[in-house]
C-alpha cells in the first residue's frame, strides 16, 4: 500500500475504472494555441481531437482495460499539494491515457496486437506538405529554414521514402544561405550559425547533396567559433553551449574537415591548435550535481543537452573510452532513467516535467550511446515497450498539441531507438591514418529487432522504423555515403 492510496488519492487503477474522470481531466476547454507554436497550414490534415471526435464517432466505449506492458508501476505519483505544475502533469497523464488505454483510437487500422499501425502514408504526406510553399504564419520560422528541410527529409527517409529526388531542389534552396565567410545562415542574408549549418549539412547528407558545401570556408568559419576554453559558440559573438560542440563536431566529421585550427583562429591565441583541444574537458564541465548535462558549465540540466554531450563525445573517440573519461557515467545513467515518465511511458526533458514525444529521441537516443560505454550493459536502462505507444498522423508533443515536422522527425527516431539494436564495433579504427579524420562515429552497427522482440513491443514487422545513426540522426546509408565521399580529406 502506497502513501497515495492511503491518502485516498487517485491511483492509476482507480482512474482507469473511471472513464469519465479521464475525459474530464483531459478535456482541453481552455485550448491554448500558444503552446503549439506557429499556425500550421497543414492543420486540416490532422484536425484537433475535439473536432475529430465529431468527424469520427467513437466506437462503443467499454470499461478500460490497461495493457500491462505499458507500465512498470500502476501508481500515479501524487503530491498532497495541488500546484499548477501538478495539475499540468495530471492533465497530461489523463490526455495520454485516452490513447494508451485505446479509448481514443479513432477508428485507426490496428496491427496484429490490437494497437494502431505506424501510419506511414499520412506521416509522409504530412512531412512532404512542409517541404512545399508555406503560408505567411511561417515567417516566424524564417531563421530556421534548414531545420524544416532536415526534419522533413530525415523523417521521410526514416519512413523508407526515397528522398534523393529532393537533391536538386534542396541544393538550390540552401545555396543562397551559404555565406562567403563559410557556414550557413537560417535564412537569406543571415549570419552563419552552428544549428542552421548542422541542419543544412544533415539535410544535404540525407539527399546526397553535399557538393554544394564550400568545405574550406566552412573550416575557416568554424575556426572563428571555437573558444579557447575548449567549447564552441553557436555563432560569432553568440552563446557558447553544448549544442555548438555537438553541431560543430558533426559538421567537421561528416565533411572530413581538418582537425587543425585555421591559422587565424582566435583560439590559437589561447594556445589551442586543434578543434578537439580541451573539448572533452569542456563537455565534462557541463555535467552537474544532478548527473545530467547542462547547456553549459553550471547551467540547468536537460535531456536534449545530454544527447548533445554523449554524441559529441562519441565523435571524439569510442564511447567506452570518451564517455567515462569525461563524465560520471553512473550518475548520468541514473538521471536519464529518471526522465522516463509514468504513466505515459515516454520521456520528459527533465525529471517531473511533462512528457513530450521529441524526448523519445533526445533522451531515447542517449541509451544506445551510454550503453555502449557501460560494460556488460545491453538494453537494460529504459523501458522500450513503454515508448511504443500511440503515434498518430503527423506526430506531436502530446495529444493536446498540434503535429509538426520537429516532433514527427524525432518521434520516428525515438521509435527506431526502441525497435532496433545499435552497438559500437570496438575493433574498428578510431582515426584514419591518411586524412586524420575521427572515425569513431562511423563504427556503429545496427540490426532490426527480432520477431520475438517486436512481439514483446507489440509492433508488427511493417511498423518498424528504419535504422538511424545514433550520433548523426540520419539513415545509416546516408552517413556511410558521406564517409566515403570525403574519405580523401584535404581542402
Ligand atoms: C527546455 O524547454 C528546452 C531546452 C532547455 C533545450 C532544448 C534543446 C533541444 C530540444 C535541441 C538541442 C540540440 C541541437 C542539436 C540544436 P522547455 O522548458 O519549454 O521544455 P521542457 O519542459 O520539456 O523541458
Ligand atoms: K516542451
Amino acid at each position: 500500500m502506497t502513501s497515495s492510496q492511503e491518502n485516498g488519492d487517485d491511483t492509476l487503477d482507480e482512474l482507469l475504472k473511471d472513464k469519465a474522470r479521464i475525459e474530464e481531466l483531459s478535456d482541453d476547454e481552455d485550448e491554448d494555441d500558444s503552446m503549439t507554436g506557429p499556425p500550421f497550414p497543414g492543420n486540416h490534415l490532422k484536425p484537433r481531437r475535439k473536432r475529430k471526435s465529431k468527424l469520427h464517432p467513437q466506437p462503443q466505449r467499454k470499461l478500460l482495460e490497461i495493457p500491462p506492458w505499458i507500465f512498470d508501476t500502476n501508481e500515479l505519483f501524487h503530491n498532497d499539494v495541488k500546484t499548477p505544475s501538478r495539475n499540468a502533469l495530471d492533465k497530461t497523464a489523463a490526455e495520454c491515457l485516452r490513447f494508451l488505454t485505446l479509448l481514443d483510437i479513432q477508428g485507426l487500422p490496428l496491427n496484429s496486437h490490437g494497437l494502431p499501425h505506424l501510419r506511414r502514408k499520412p506521416h509522409a504526406d504530412f512531412l512532404r506538405f512542409f517541404l512545399g510553399p508555406l503560408q505567411t504564419g511561417f515567417t516566424a520560422m524564417d531563421a530556421s529554414r534548414p531545420w524544416l528541410f532536415y526534419w522533413c527529409l530525415a523523417g521521410l527517409s526514416f519512413l523508407d521514402v526515397d528522398v534523393s529526388d529532393y537533391k536538386e531542389r534542396l541544393i538550390e534552396t540552401v545555396r543562397p544561405l551559404q555565406n562567403p565567410g563559410g557556414g550557413f545562415g537560417g535564412g537569406h542574408g543571415q549570419y552563419s550559425h552552428c544549428a542552421c549549418t548542422y541542419a543544412t549539412v544533415l539535410a544535404l547528407t540525407a539527399v546526397g547533396g553535399l557538393d554544394v558545401v564550400d568545405r574550406k570556408t566552412m573550416w575557416q568559419w568554424l575556426g572563428t567559433v571555437k573558444q579557447d576554453d575548449g567549447g564552441f559558440r553557436m555563432a560569432v559573438g553568440a552563446e557558447e553551449d553544448i549544442r555548438g560542440a555537438y553541431c560543430a563536431m558533426t559538421i567537421i566529421t561528416l565533411l572530413n574537415l581538418p582537425l587543425e585550427l585555421p591559422p587565424d583562429a582566435p583560439a590559437r591565441k589561447g594556445g589551442l591548435t586543434s578543434f578537439t583541444d580541451k573539448l572533452g574537458e569542456w563537455v565534462g564541465r557541463c555535467q552537474t550535481y544532478e548527473g545530467g548535462i547542462g547547456g553549459g558549465p553550471s547551467n540547468e540540466v536537460h535531456g536534449a543537452y545530454a544527447f548533445c554531450a554523449l554524441a559529441c563525445l562519441s565523435i571524439l573517440d569510442a564511447p567506452h573510452i570518451s564517455i567515462p573519461k569525461y563524465l560520471d557515467i553512473d550518475a548520468l545513467a541514473r538521471w536519464l532513467a529518471s526522465t522516463q515518465t509514468t504513466p505515459e511511458g515516454g520521456f520528459a526533458g527533465r525529471p517531473n516535467k511533462l512528457v513530450d514525444a521529441c524526448y523519445s529521441h533526445w533522451v531515447g537516443a542517449c541509451f544506445a550511446l551510454i550503453e555502449a560505454a557501460l560494460p556488460g550493459m545491453k538494453d537494460g536502462l529504459w523501458n522500450k515497450a513503454a515508448l511504443q505507444t500511440g503515434p498518430q498522423g503527423g506526430m506531436r508533443d502530446k495529444p493536446s498539441a498540434r503535429p509538426d515536422g520537429y516532433h514527427t522527425c524525432y518521434s520516428l527516431s525515438g521509435l527506431s531507438a526502441a525497435q532496433n539494436h545499435y552497438w559500437y564495433d570496438s575493433k574498428s579504427n578510431t582515426t584514419d591514418a591518411g586524412s586524420g579524420r575521427l572515425l569513431a562515429a562511423f563504427n556503429w552497427q545496427a540490426k532490426r529487432g527480432t520477431a520475438d522482440e517486436l512481439a514483446v513491443l507489440k509492433v508488427d514487422e511493417e511498423d518498424v522504423v528504419a535504422l538511424i545513426h545514433p550520433v548523426f540522426v540520419l539513415r545509416l546509408e546516408a552517413v556511410e555515403a558521406a564517409r566515403r565521399k570525403f574519405e580523401a580529406g584535404g581542402l
